[in-house]
């Protein structure tokens, strides 16, 4: 630890609640850390993930972050700091919404985080993890079928997740937080669905990152809809389609941005079938969307 300032401990940031965050040294010792108001000022709060140093509270006294140490990644929903390997987690019910996992997986590839599908559920239906497989074979996104409560098909999944920091997210109500006890085989809150609208109940509130086994893993709160980002320029979306770019110089236009034009190579690989068209017709939707949230960048 000698290239640390006096006094000063480094640690991970497992937890924030309110203004209260809790950071795990080396050593797995947690301590319980207040945020100086100069972050505040800057407009910088602590994610959950951040690697920080801290000066330790004396006796029963909350400790202090004094600084952020530079973040790998950043992602706002959730908001996390430092993921490295995103597990997108869907489900039979409720119902999958595969324009949500697009945006959730487009804003991963933006920052070459590196994503995993679990289809959990399995016990309950079998086909998901079949369409969520062909959906995705292109982009090269591995799909793990699991079931949290019957604790099958959980070793494949926690192979691809070592050596990496994970995070859990997807639709409310899919199995995250079940999912997370199995993988770690832990005893986390969980909820049950939702009777009359088939939908998560918002069961997790706090983000939260969790170690056992080799495994780094948080788990979040699930959530039903993403808002566009802003100020993305709409020529963006096509680098965040991992199958598109086999196909990126090819078509007739060089600026072909793959929607309606003619000649266009990533719409005849759809038609060959060597890109998922429910895939492509969704990407159509998302560019529709980001071309009307930059037309109105200056409202
Ligand atoms: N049949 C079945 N039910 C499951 C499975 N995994 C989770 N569930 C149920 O799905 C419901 C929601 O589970 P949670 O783990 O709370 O879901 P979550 O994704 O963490 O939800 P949020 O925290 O709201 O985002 C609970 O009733 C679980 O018992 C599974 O593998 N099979
Ligand atoms: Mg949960
Ligand atoms: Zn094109």
């Amino acid at each position: 630890m000698s290239e640390l300032r006096e006094g000063l401990l480094r640690g991970t940031l497992v937890r924030g609640i309110g203004s209260f965050y809790t950071a795990k040294d080396e050593a797995g010792r947690c301590y319980t850390l207040r945020c100086k108001k100069k972050f505040r000022r800057q407009g910088i709060s602590p994610l959950t993930g951040d690697e920080v140093l801290f000066t330790p509270g004396e006796a029963e006294e909350d400790g202090w972050i004094e600084e952020i140490l530079p973040r790998k990644t950043v992602c706002l929903r959730p908001p996390v700091a430092n993921v490295t390997r995103l597990v997108l987690v869907l489900a039979p019910v409720p119902e999958p919404d595969f324009l949500l996992a697009d945006r959730i997986i487009s804003r991963a590839v933006a920052q070459e985080i590196g994503v995993l599908i679990a289809v959990n559920k399995a016990d309950l239906d079998t086909s998901l993890a079949g369409t969520a497989a062909e959906e995705y074979r292109a982009a090269k996104i591995p799909v793990f079928p699991v079931s949290a409560k019957e604790k099958t098909g959980l070793e494949p999944l926690r192979d691809a997740m070592r050596g990496a920091l994970c995070c859990l997210t997807g639709q409310s109500g899919t199995g995250k937080s079940t999912l997370l006890n199995a993988l770690l085989g832990l005893q986390l809150e969980t909820g049950d669905i939702s009777r009359k609208i088939a939908r998560g109940k918002n069961t997790t509130r706090q983000t939260e990152l969790l170690e056992s086994g080799g495994l780094r893993v948080m788990d979040t709160a699930g959530f039903n809809l993403l808002e566009p980002e802003k100020r993305m320029e709409p020529e963006k979306l096509r680098e965040r389609y991992p199958e598109f770019q086999p196909y990126e110089g090819k078509c007739r236009f060089r600026e072909c941005l793959h929607d309606r034009e003619p000649g266009c190579a990533v719409r005849e690989a759809a038609d060959r079938g060597l890109i998922h068209p429910e895939r492509l017709l969704r990407y159509r939707q998302l560019l529709a969307e980001t071309r009307e949230t930059w037309r109105e960048r200056y409202d």
